[in-house]
């Protein structure tokens, strides 16, 4: 959009006046950033007036979204560049003393997803509309986000996120289009008269569902989509004089807790009442305003509607929209199935088994009787159908009921048109493993969708100095189209050019370095190597090994202090679930550790391990452009895509890599000089599990090294660990290791001196560097939402 300072600066002291009736000199952060606030708003809400009513009146099909998870992160500075206003603003605050970046960080992060799922599920929004394609998103508006992480005495605690207690200035309120949701209760069905079973029900428990709406901006476009977040509510005719607690409790709890504690049977059962609830209300909401404003029959609404299931979270979507179609438009369940089917699409994105997703029949009987009905009525005719066709072997082994529960995974790929990996050795291992009988049945459901990343938020906000290099180099055009970044490779033997993309990661760490020392007061040494591993604390994502190396690391230099190693910062943000015990351990661990190392003298600096507390978005933005090592060392086949390996290499990083997920794939583009290949393949693995022979106490027995490092776990060599080390030894030794994190040690550390080497040719180091950039455009998530826009939901950009 068009915007002058002169005018911004008017209309942003105008509406601070109306807002608090302060001049600015009076203002203090917070009421100068909702002000500041309301005044993008006012930008954008018009475009997204006018996007709304084109949509409506265009009849394009539009596909939404539904994710348990989102994860933005924070919105002010995504919106100023998306309406293409970020430069004019930012020289008008200036002009008025106040910096744009410091009122950015009033805004607290909206985080309402735990990790890659959701801020996948956010990159895509913001390329659905920077793409001008009809897409929406649909989830809950959670009162309390992820969690806030604070490191007491080495250990995670977990605070509350209250996100909301200033409000969401973004997002607008649409209690006029609430529905209701139901739960519990008794359902039976009766023959209507005219030849149907209609069901009736009785003692249900009612709760409002209400829509907040997010704008969500494009790029430089006249598109602005939206993200649906629903509210839970308490009906506004219901008597509260008949209701007792537990009802009132659980209607606000509906939409307070971001995966409230699943360890115990109540828990769960929000859980599942979670996902029916933004489930029902979202296809509510669609099918009303299909009702409003599309002009063809329900039998063509696969025309207009797309529906995406991301992971299984969602999958009540395929009975409740069957219930929807049966029960309320009276549709044949013939015609309602085929319907059904076509509308809905389904990501997988984890094979990891404790993740696959069942629940148990009784709790889904109780709790969603309707559509539990419609569950065993679409499994029987399954069955039915294709015994004859398949036999008996794959027909139970894909069934959605079984062994008294429901798989959703099944109940996904049954009612859906498409299954999709996230990266291409995922997306085969599902179809050549873990859901191969499937695959047998519907080979043509299956396809790859290589995850991407939204390169607005994760270099040009974030990295805004690598963003003018890059313009002076080769023009602006890359912001659109990311495969652009192509032309950088021209400039690999331009020693100008070379040194300045230095300069740009050297700046890049000298503010990361303050970060640090701010938040940990540690000091780091920015002519080190910053290694960075930033993402869940999860077993099989393997920080173990990152931590094993450093212990070496460490002996290396108590045996010879005069040693000559390349002075290293070792980054870690991570976050592990609440619940998960031994991930709590590693954390721990590490910050032991670092206690250890930082403070011995004889170290002298050369190794500092930092453990940035709360890793989120916003800090995310901070120490990936910092990074020269990416940390993806999952064990091959676990890490279903991963997305910091992307983030980090169009920042420059070079990836530390096993061949999982995506790594894969971002090897074929940088090519095998580029980056740091380690570690058992995949199917190295899959030779070792059907062998059964991994025996990782006789490599702890035979190799000194590691023999050394494990045992400083437990003999107090790393103090303040009574309780983790030992249980951290056992892991690896006794219980034989289960994502073979000493098999790969040594490889792992023969590739690690080979950054060491490469670093110390600085020129050689940058040149693979520039070659991470410059073939970072295939992992842009412009491109993944364009697949999905393709070859799954049919939709068209919007002035297409
Ligand atoms: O697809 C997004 C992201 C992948 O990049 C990660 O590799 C994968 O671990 C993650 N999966 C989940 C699983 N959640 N559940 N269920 O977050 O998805």
């Amino acid at each position: 959009m068009e915007l002058t300072k002169e005018q911004f600066i008017q209309d942003f002291e105008k509406t601070l006046t109306d807002k608090y009736a302060k001049p600015l000199i009076q203002a203090g952060q917070q009421e100068i950033f909702q002000s500041l606030a309301d005044v993008v708003k006012s930008y954008y809400a018009p475009i997204w007036q006018e996007d709304l009513a084109y949509k409506d009146e265009s009849q394009k099909k539009q596909a939404y979204y539904f994710s348990i998870e989102f994860l933005p992160g924070q919105m002010l500075k995504s919106n100023l560049l998306n309406l293409g206003i970020m430069d004019t603003v930012r020289e008008a605050l200036s002009d008025l003393n106040v910096s744009l970046d410091e009122l950015a960080e009033v805004e607290p992060d909206m985080a309402i997803g735990n990790g890659g799922l959701g801020r996948l599920a956010s990159c895509f929004m913001d390329s659905l509309a920077s793409k001008g394609l009809p897409g929406n998103g649909n989830g809950i508006r959670y009162r309390y986000g992820l969690f806030k992480q604070k490191i007491i005495d080495g250990y995670q605690c977990e605070l509350p996120d209250s996100w909301l207690d200033n409000g969401n200035p973004w997002e607008v309120r649409r209690p006029e289009q609430a529905v209701e949701v139901t739960f519990g209760g008794e359902v039976w069905l009766e023959d209507d008269g005219k030849g149907s079973l209609k069901p009736h029900y009785r003692d249900q428990e009612r709760v409002l569902a209400v829509p907040y709406d997010n704008p969500m901006v494009g790029y430089e476009n006249s598109t602005v989509n939206n993200m649906c977040l629903w509210r839970s509510e308490i009906p506004e005719d219901l008597d509260v004089r008949f209701q007792n607690l537990d009802y009132m409790n659980q209607t606000a709890q509906l939409s307070a807790e971001l995966y409230p504690d699943d360890s115990n049977y109540d828990g769960r059962l929000l859980r599942l009442k979670q996902e029916y609830f933004f489930v029902s209300a979202g296809l509510q909401r669609i099918l009303k305003h299909y009702k409003k404003h599309i002009k063809a029959p329900i039998s063509q609404i696969h025309e207009y509607v797309a529906v995406h299931i991301n992971d299984t979270h969602p999958a009540l979507c395929v009975p409740e929209f069957m219930r929807l179609l049966i029960d309320d438009w009276g549709l044949a369940w013939e015609q309602a199935w085929e319907i059904t089917v076509k509308v809905m699409s389904y990501t997988n994105h984890t094979i990891l088994p404790e993740a696959m997703e069942k629940w148990p029949e009784d709790m889904v009987q109780n709790l969603l009787p309707r559509v539990y009905q419609i569950i065993l009525e679409i499994d029987r005719r399954r069955t039915k159908d294709l015994l004859p066709k398949v036999g008996p072997t794959l027909v139970h082994s894909t069934r959605i009921v079984k062994d008294g529960q429901i798989h959703m995974a099944h109940l996904s790929i049954i009612g859906s048109h498409s299954t999709n990996g996230v990266a291409k050795l995922h997306s085969d291992l599902i179809k050549d493993v873990v859901l191969h009988d499937f695959y047998t049945i519907y080979p043509e459901r299956f396809n790859n969708k290589t995850n991407g990343i939204a390169e607005r938020r994760w270099l040009q906000i974030s990295n805004e100095k690598l963003s003018s290099l890059i313009d002076e180099t080769i023009g602006r055009a890359w912001r659109h189209d990311l495969n652009e970044l192509v032309l950088l490779k021209n400039y690999k033997d331009n020693p100008d050019f070379l040194s300045q993309l230095q300069a740009v990661k050297k700046a890049d760490k000298v503010r990361l370095a303050e970060v640090i020392k701010e938040r940990n007061d540690i000091e780091v040494n920015t002519e080190a190597i910053f290694d960075v591993q930033v993402k869940r604390l999860h077993a099989y994502k393997r920080q173990l090994l990152n931590v094993l190396h450093i212990m070496k690391l460490y002996f290396d230099i108590k045996d010879d202090p005069s040693i000559d190693i390349y002075p290293r910062v070792f980054i870690f943000g991570s976050k592990a679930a609440p619940g998960y015990h031994y991930a709590k351990s590693i954390i721990k661990a590490i910050n032991e550790i670092a206690n250890l190392i930082n403070n011995d003298t004889d170290v002298a600096g050369r190794l500092k391990i930092v453990f940035m507390e709360n890793y989120n978005v916003s800090l995310a933005e901070y120490i990936i452009p910092a990074a020269d090592v990416s940390e993806q060392i999952s064990l091959a086949s676990k890490e279903a895509s991963g997305t910091s390996n992307m983030k980090l290499m169009l920042n420059g990083a070079l990836t530390m890599a096993t061949l999982d997920g995506a790594n894969i794939e971002i090897k074929d583009a940088v090519g095998d000089e580029n980056i740091f290949i380690f570690g058992l393949t995949k199917d190295e693995v899959y030779d070792y599990y059907a062998r059964g022979d991994y025996n990782a106490h006789d490599i702890y027995k035979s190799n000194p090294v590691l023999n050394r490092i494990l045992n400083a776990f437990r003999d107090g060599t790393i103090p303040n660990i009574a309780n983790e080390g030992p249980e951290i030894f056992a892991s690896l030794t006794t219980y034989n290791d289960e994502y073979f994190v000493l098999r790969d040690f040594d490889d792992y550390v023969r590739a690690q001196a080979e950054v060491e080497a490469l670093y110390r040719d600085q020129t050689a180091w940058t040149k693979a560097s520039l070659a991470n950039i410059a073939n970072a455009g295939r992992f842009s998530s412009d491109r993944t939402v364009q697949e999905y826009a393709d070859d799954i939901w049919y939709i068209k950009a919007n002035k297409a």
